[in-house]
This record gives structure tokens, C-alpha cells and sequence, in this order.
């Protein structure tokens, strides 16, 4: 473990941000105050930080449905999310995003999509501009085990490889997409890192409940895209999620004992909170202490979203368009 005591503190605190913001969205959700679909992205927290955290606000990321922890991870302001997903025109994109459609283009953060599959062109894409920029900046293209199945992403890995786009393709295998088990749906040797490998593609595994695994994983991958002229890479990530699919979703799909199970031994906070106390890097009240601080930010950008103006009908007719 050779991350500073600063950089220890700030994973942990950006990995708890993203915990208590889906618990809190989780409770509000039941009161119908919040409309739409959501997708929580509670137990995958250490993907997303351990990824962003080597990341520069140059660098980009294109995310998922289940996107809040790509966006959080990546730098988008507390406050402007929860007022997003709460539907206010003060939200990060007016309330007209929502939990599904968040950008935040000054921060590098692409845009969350409804489309399953859809954001690996857009990665592909960016990768390509960002091998054309040769300042050795990357995009990383975020993926479920479900979207691995679509044919825009077979096709977006081809793409990457033969136009040696600097694209990370980051799968994040939680063994369901929606409520089929990854066993079922995906035929070729149980992996999708192997499908991304025959694609011509570099390929890395980790541990997505470990925050170190994906941190150090990470710094490998990266390590070799940010070689102009190296071309696209692609890591598998095993993690949990510990919601439904969606917010209502009453998952009878899963075994008995499961939740409780991966709650217990694939929690990336109460993993990452014993591997740094069992090393005496960090005790138990530094921990505390950020918990605290981080409840209370969530429970501010909860009165926040709650007191925001909510859209207009005028509101309806503004950024239609949008010219760059
Ligand atoms: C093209 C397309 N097909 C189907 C859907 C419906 N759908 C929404 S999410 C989802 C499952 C995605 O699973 P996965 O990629 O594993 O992501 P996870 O939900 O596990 O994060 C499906 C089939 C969709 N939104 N878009």
C-alpha cells in the first residue's frame, strides 16, 4: 500500500460520497418526490474511485445508466447532482438530464446513457481525440457485463483497435444485467476480458470490491494507453451491486442469502476500511470522522435539491440544441 495518508483519506471519502448519496437517493426514492428511473450504483464504488482518482480533469469518462459514482468519482459537484436527479433547473443539467442523462463536459464527464451499449463509440471516439491531441490523455468507456452482449460495443472495441484510439473499455461485470445472471447470458468462457483480448486489445482483471486491486490494476493500464501510438486497452472488473436493477426492482432473481452475503464480504468501504487499519496506516476515527463529514454534506444537498426551483413551462423550450 504506498498511496499517502492524504490519498488514503480522499479514496475513502469520495468512495463514502457515493455510498451515502445512493443510500440517501434509496429512502427519497420511496416517497415518489423523485420521478424517473434509477439505477443505484451502491457496492461499485470502488471501481469508479479507484479508476478516476488517476485521472485529470483532460482525461474522460463516458458512463452507463448506472451512472452517479462515474460522475461523483469523476468531479461532478454533490449539490448539482442531487438538484439533477431531483429534477430543479439548478441541477448539473438544468433537470432536463436527470439520474440517467448527467454530463458535466467541464469536468470531462461525457455523459450517462440510457442506451445500453451506446457509450463505447462515444468512448471510442473520444479516444481517438485524445491520440490525435498526443498530450497522452485517455477516455475510459464505462460497461456492465450486459452491455459487453451489444453489438455496438464489439463494434466500438474493433474501431479502438484498428484507429489506435487511447480508449480504456472498463467492464464492470456485477453478474446481472437487469435480472439475468451473467452465467446465463454471456457464452464465451464465463469472461468478457478474453472477448476484448481477441479484439487485438491488451486486457487487465481486478477485483472491483478492492479498492487497491482497481487502484493498482489501474495505474498498469494506464501506464501503457498514455504511450501515444500504444492504442486502446481493456479491464474486467468483478464487483457487486447491492440494490435492484432499478429503484423498485423486488429482485426475486437472486439467491437465497446473496445480498446479505455480499454485504458482508464484498463491501469495497468495509474492505478498504480493514485493509488500511489492519496496516495501522489509518485508524478506525480518521474513518469516523469522514463519515460524519460526508452525511452531513449529503444531508445538505438533500435540503438543497428539496428548497431548488423546480422547471417552468418556458423551461421546455430552452437547450433544444446545442451548438459546441
Ligand atoms: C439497447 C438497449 N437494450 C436494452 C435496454 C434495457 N436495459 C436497460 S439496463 C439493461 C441491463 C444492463 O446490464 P449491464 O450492462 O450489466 O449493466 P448493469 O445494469 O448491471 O450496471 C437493459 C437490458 C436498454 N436500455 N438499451
Amino acid at each position: 500500500m504506498q498511496l499517502s495518508r492524504e490519498a488514503l483519506l480522499r479514496a475513502y471519502r469520495q468512495m463514502k460520497v457515493i455510498r451515502e448519496f445512493e443510500e440517501r437517493l434509496h429512502v427519497d426514492i420511496q416517497t415518489g418526490e423523485i420521478a424517473g428511473f434509477t439505477h443505484l450504483y451502491c457496492g461499485q464504488e470502488a471501481v469508479a474511485v479507484g479508476v478516476c482518482e488517476h485521472l485529470s480533469v483532460e482525461d474522460k469518462i463516458v458512463s452507463t445508466h448506472r451512472g452517479h459514482g462515474h460522475c461523483l468519482a469523476k468531479g461532478c459537484d454533490v449539490n448539482g447532482m442531487m438538484k439533477e436527479i431531483w429534477g430543479s433547473r439548478e441541477g448539473l443539467c438544468k433537470g432536463k438530464g436527470g439520474s440517467m442523462h448527467i454530463a458535466d463536459v467541464d469536468k470531462g464527464m461525457l455523459g450517462a446513457n440510457g442506451i445500453v451499449g451506446a457509450g463505447s463509440p462515444i468512448g471510442v471516439g473520444a479516444g481517438i481525440a485524445c491520440k490525435i491531441d498526443g498530450k497522452g490523455h485517455v477516455a475510459i468507456t464505462f460497461s456492465g457485463d450486459g452491455a459487453c452482449n451489444q453489438g455496438t460495443t464489439f463494434e466500438a472495441m474493433n474501431m479502438a483497435v484498428v484507429t489506435k484510439a487511447a480508449t480504456i473499455f472498463v467492464f464492470e461485470n456485477n453478474h446481472y444485467s437487469e435480472h439475468t445472471g451473467f452465467e446465463y447470458a454471456v457464452g464465451t468462457q464465463k469472461d468478457i476480458a478474453s472477448r476484448a483480448e481477441a479484439f487485438g486489445m491488451k486486457v487487465w482483471r481486478g477485483d472491483g470490491t478492492d479498492f487497491f486491486s482497481v487502484f493498482e490494476t489501474m495505474r498498469e493500464v494506464l501506464e501503457y494507453v498514455r504511450v501515444p501510438g500504444n492504442g486502446p486497452a481493456a479491464v474486467e472488473f468483478d464487483t457487486e451491486r447491492f440494490f435492484g436493477h432499478f429503484e423498485g426492482d423486488p429482485q426475486r432473481y437472486r439467491g437465497p442469502g446473496e445480498l446479505d452475503r455480499i454485504r458482508e464480504f464484498r463491501d469495497c468501504l468495509k474492505n478498504f476500511r480493514k485493509s488500511v487499519t489492519d496496516a495501522g496506516v489509518l485508524e478506525h476515527a480518521d474513518l469516523d470522522a469522514l463519515d460524519t463529514e460526508v452525511l452531513a454534506e449529503i444531508e445538505e444537498s438533500v435540503r438543497q435539491a428539496k428548497a431548488a426551483d423546480r422547471p417552468t413551462a418556458e423551461d421546455v423550450l430552452t437547450d433544444v440544441y446545442i451548438s459546441y
